[in-house]
């Protein structure tokens, strides 16, 4: 018997090849692109110069959600926190709070009231809360603000401990990206780390006629078809995909059974798309889905809000009733 053959099972003692994980957005890139509708999550645009491109999309005369949000505020911030206070200390917190360009009128509201308050804006990007900071503290005084870096739809958002009373801020119709199922995951999340008593501003995007919708998600002046293909350069410029961009043309489409806007990126023609060893071949006319934008009405905040452990106090809107603050009490 030969004692030099090695068995024949042995195994050649080789280091595994590390394999790199793949980043968050390889992640969804992959996961979406090869579904049989191919999407894109709309976290995706929003890196900087998707920020840019949306904070210039909130300056457009079609879109109308900012200024009007704004306009509620400008007209009711003092009610809307005396409201939240109800006679005690209120310390604030804002999730997906970005820039926080709205926030300020609410906060000085709560300076008059209360000489100063606690402000924690939750947001994924550093950036964006640096910002944030950097603005409120020089234009409001009397605001503390610490930032926190989280993702509120997976992570408990961390509160101010010692507060008498929360108000967290959902503000902008950022709820609307969520289907009704998400968002009751997303507020019950929230409302899980609140006391009886603590509120939530909730701004809604409402129902009106398709004219307006479309409008405000297909401008003129072509910002949003900007701001939609952003994704695609994002793609290209972080996973080296080879997006021909031009060859992508920006849609928007209301859904009146589903009380949403969608927005698509339509293929012009048959075309191949390499991201990495991944080959896509896209069908003319096929799209790539990368936005749902939910529209309220009276019921189905009514409904969101009590799925979610939360009872709607009071509610504020323009004269036309396009967007509505809601204040709702953790039940
Ligand atoms: C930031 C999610 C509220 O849905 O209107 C703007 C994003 N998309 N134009 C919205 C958006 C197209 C916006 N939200």
């Amino acid at each position: 018997m030969s004692t030099l053959a090695a068995p024949l099972t042995a195994r050649i003692p080789i280091a595994p090849a590390p394999v790199a994980p793949l980043s968050p957005v390889a992640r969804a890139a992959l996961r979406g692109l090869t579904a049989q509708q191919r999407t894109l999550p709309p976290w995706l645009f929003y890196d900087a110069a998707g920020s840019a491109l949306f904070e210039r999309i909130t300056q457009l005369p079609e879109y109308y959600l900012t200024r009007t949000e704004r306009a509620i505020f400008a007209a009711h911030a003092d009610e809307i926190i005396a409201a939240a206070a109800g006679g005690e200390t209120l310390s604030i917190a804002e999730l997906g709070a970005g820039t926080a360009a709205k926030t300020g009128l609410l906060l000085e509201a709560a300076v008059r009231r209360q000489g100063s308050v606690i402000y924690r804006p939750v947001d994924v990007s550093p950036t964006a809360l640096e910002m944030a900071k950097r603005h409120l503290e020089s234009r409001v005084p009397g605001v503390l603000v610490e930032p926190q870096v989280a993702d509120y739809t997976r992570d408990p958002i961390p509160l101010d401990a010692g507060a008498a009373r929360m108000l967290v801020l959902y503000i902008g119709s950022s709820i609307g990206n969520f289907s009704p199922e998400d968002a009751v995951r997303v507020l019950r999340t929230v409302r899980d780390q609140l006391q009886p008593g603590d509120t939530l501003l909730l701004g809604t995007d409402m129902v009106k006629d398709e004219r307006t919708l479309l409008a405000a998600y297909d401008d003129a002046a072509g910002g949003t078809a900007e701001f939609n293909r952003n994704i695609l350069h994002r793609l290209n410029r972080e996973l080296g995909a080879d997006f021909d961009v031009t060859r992508f043309t920006h849609q928007a489409i209301w859904k009146a059974a589903e009380s949403r806007m969608e927005m698509h990126l339509v293929s012009n023609g048959p075309q191949r798309v390499t991201i990495d060893d991944l080959e896509l071949h896209f069908a003319a006319g096929e799209t790539i889905h990368t936005e749902n934008s939910y529209k309220f009405t009276q019921k189905s905040i009514v409904w969101l809000l009590k799925q979610s452990g939360f009872t709607l106090e009071q509610q504020w809107t323009d004269a036309k009733v396009w967007f509505a603050v809601n204040l709702a009490v953790a039940s």
